[in-house]
């Protein structure tokens, strides 16, 4: 079998087992977001000021990749709702499988939203369905304003992009007109939250976005 063939069969597993996944949420009412980014994008951090925001009697849980170490699991272990630490062991990104080992012995049904952190990558975790919901792009400003026009698949593919580090735009020259235009290009009208997880800046917008399927926060409008 050639390289060609052997990849469409990987990909036709993973396509496969991400379906069964994509049921199970459904059946559960479980929203499942997939976070992509480069190593060191924000991912982690983006999570971090999430769970801090929400309410601990919400039904959170969180899988975060990485190809080695613990070091994520153990970061957002603190804020109190259910994580788990999938090491890849080489792999660039996460499959279906290992969200299916991962899930085993969860109460999946006992939930609301699953947020999982994809190992750090703009390119391979784009082509590995999870049976998610929906893939957030996380792109941070030290990485270039072009990376949207580089690596177009996973814009193309994600329902929003947040991106990250605002707060060292004094310090570094990015052009941020022309970050939004790449994105708009490749992505026509698909939201941008600008934030940084450092100060917390932007990051009602996200949240806001967030709450939207699922309702993960008090409403304003709640008594
Ligand atoms: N200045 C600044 N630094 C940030 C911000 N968000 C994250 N960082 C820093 O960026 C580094 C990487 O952040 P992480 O959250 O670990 O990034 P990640 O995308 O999860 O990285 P991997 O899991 O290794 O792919 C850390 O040193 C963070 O403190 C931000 O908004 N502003
Ligand atoms: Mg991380």
């Amino acid at each position: 079998m050639n390289r060609i063939a052997i990849e469409k069969k990987v990909l036709g597993e993973n396509e496969r087992i991400a379906a069964r996944l994509r049921q199970r949420f459904a059946d559960s009412h479980v929203r499942c977001l997939n976070l992509i980014g480069s190593p060191g994008a924000g991912k982690t951090a983006l999570l971090e000021r999430t769970l801090a925001a929400l309410p601990l009697q919400r039904r959170v849980a969180v899988l975060t990749g990485d190809i080695q170490t613990d070091h994520d699991a153990v970061r957002l272990g603190r804020f109190g709702f259910p994580v788990r630490q999938i090491t890849t062991g080489g792999a660039c990104h996460l499959d279906a499988r290992m969200i299916e080992r991962a899930l085993e012995g969860w109460p999946i049904e006992e939930l609301d939203l699953l947020l999982i952190e994809n190992v750090g990558n703009l390119v391979c975790p784009t082509s590995y369905d999870l049976g998610e919901e929906a893939k957030i792009v996380v792109l941070s400003v030290t990485e270039g304003e072009d990376k949207p026009a580089k690596y177009p698949g996973i814009f193309a593919k994600a329902a929003v992009a947040v991106l990250n580090k605002i707060d060292l735009l004094p310090h570094i020259p990015f052009a941020m007109t022309r970050a939004c235009d790449y994105v708009d290009s490749v992505h026509p009208g698909m939201p941008i939250f600008k934030v940084s997880c450092t100060t917390g800046a932007g990051l009602d917008g996200w949240l806001a976005w967030l709450n939207q399927g699922v309702p993960l926060l008090p409403s304003p409008t709640a008594p």
